[in-house]
């Protein structure tokens, strides 16, 4: 239909990448005028982006598009897409253009590149600011409310109550979108399993591997966009942090946090009174720049493979002791590298190309106990699902990356490469 028409030709514009030191630098010390910017960015952006992954949804090889579960992420995205290019936006008088241009930190403004010449133009010609103010009476008037006190303390650049709104509610939209989408790793899992068993076999696809890769990096690249856009809306938590980017992510603590949240997931799990030890050798003092929920997710997932594989593989001697996991995290010029390696009695290399794929795995229904109850569901252990698949691309989309190396028999060593100076541009598939 006409929407289908739109994504396919928002579709043939390029996506516009931006790089975590972009991402900071206009984030920094917001204006009024920077962030609304932003606003435009992003509203450009996003649909793009979304208008991407529409068309690759229609187009997957081998039926897989058919799949419901497909579908149903699909007209997700559709639904998103649509909302975005039907947010109404304000027009802006030449003069408030110029006071917004002038209230934006020298060249802060220019630091976040152009999104692509905007495909929305003539969609967006009928919107104006009354159709703003008369949009969304449902909103939540405490969170406007504080969000208008916070522009009013960074600045004095008085913008009409009308762009003011505009951004509040642009934040909502776009939050909303996030919640959406939320159920889209497992809905997709659900889709992959739908076509393993149309085609009745298990084979690793090739296809649906590269994919899926592509897929969820942009995913991750969307939710980043999101993400920090809305906390730029918001007071920072500390002045350590622009949006969502730890500007001096402290290395030790986060993996200190990850260790302790995966040795307590494992105890619990395994009904144990002390998971594994693991030893920790990281410089008190290594900062860098990174966003510290995308580094203890990582952390966490590896922590987790690595106890499980102690615990199960090898259990403990007659004095409940295991063997030890190390991580251990250098600091070059380059890279920070984590190294996390277990004594687990590792991987056979045959075995080590499952790990990443997202068709092996049994992401259906987790394994139900005898006394099943929903009050003691087991989920959080079970690997390998997505999370190493997922961590990887977590690392990647910061330039990083992830390797395992394993010793059948004995263990596996999993680094983590994270690259120091985040220069590097989203990578955008
Ligand atoms: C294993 C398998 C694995 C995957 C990822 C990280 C650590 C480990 N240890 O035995």
């Amino acid at each position: 239909p006409k929407l289908y028409e739109k994504i396919k030709y928002f579709a043939t514009f390029p996506q516009t990448g931006v790089s975590l030191r972009q991402m900071v630098k206009f984030g920094q010390k917001p204006s009024p005028g920077t962030l609304f910017r932003a606003s435009q960015f992003v509203a450009d952006e996003l649909p793009i982006r979304l208008a991407h992954r529409v068309v690759e949804l229609e187009n997957l090889p081998n039926h897989l598009s058919e799949m419901p579960s497909v579908i149903k992420v699909k007209h997700w995205y559709a639904q998103s897409f649509k909302d975005l290019v039907e947010f109404p936006r304000p027009e802006l008088s030449a003069e408030l253009r110029e006071r917004l241009r002038a209230s934006m930190v020298a060249g802060q403004g220019m630091q976040l590149p152009e999104a692509q010449p905007n495909p929305a133009t003539s969609y967006y010609a009928h919107s104006s600011v009354a159709a703003v103010t008369g949009s969304n009476r449902n909103g939540n008037a405490a969170s406007a409310t504080r969000t208008r006190a916070y522009y009013a303390r960074m600045d004095n650049v008085d913008l009409p109550r009308d762009i003011l709104k505009y951004n509040d509610d642009f934040v909502r939209c776009i939050g909303a979108i996030k919640r959406r989408h939320d159920p889209v790793v497992t809905t997709m899992a659900q889709g992959i399993q739908e076509y393993k068993e149309a085609i009745g076999h298990q084979l690793i696809d090739t296809d649906v591997q590269l994919f899926l890769d592509r897929f969820y990096l942009s995913r991750i690249g969307i939710r980043m966009l999101i993400g920090q856009h809305i906390a730029l809306h918001q007071p920072p938590p500390d002045k350590d942090y622009v949006g969502i980017i730890g500007t001096r992510t402290n290395i030790r603590l986060i993996a200190q946090e990850a260790i302790e949240n995966a040795r307590f997931i494992c105890e619990d799990y395994y009904g144990l009174f002390n998971a594994p030890e693991v030893q920790l050798h990281c410089p008190d003092d290594l900062e860098f720049m990174y966003v510290p929920s995308h580094l203890h997710h990582m952390l966490f997932e590896l922590l987790k493979n690595s106890l499980r594989a102690v615990v199960e593989t090898v259990g403990s001697d007659s004095d409940d002791n295991f063997p030890l996991i190390k991580v251990i995290v250098a600091e070059g010029k380059e890279d920070i590298t984590i190294k996390v390696s277990d004594e687990g009695g590792g991987i056979p290399r045959s075995g080590m190309p499952m790990v990443w794929t997202y068709m092996y795995t049994t992401a259906e229904t987790p394994e139900l106990d005898a006394d099943y109850n929903k009050s003691d569901f087991k989920a959080p252990m079970a690997g390998f699902g997505y999370g190493l698949p997922l961590s990887r691309l977590y690392a990647r989309y910061f330039g990083g990356d992830l390797k395992l190396i394993s010793m059948e028999n004995y263990g596996t060593d999993a680094y983590l490469h994270l690259r120091r100076l985040s220069d590097s541009e989203e990578p955008l598939p």
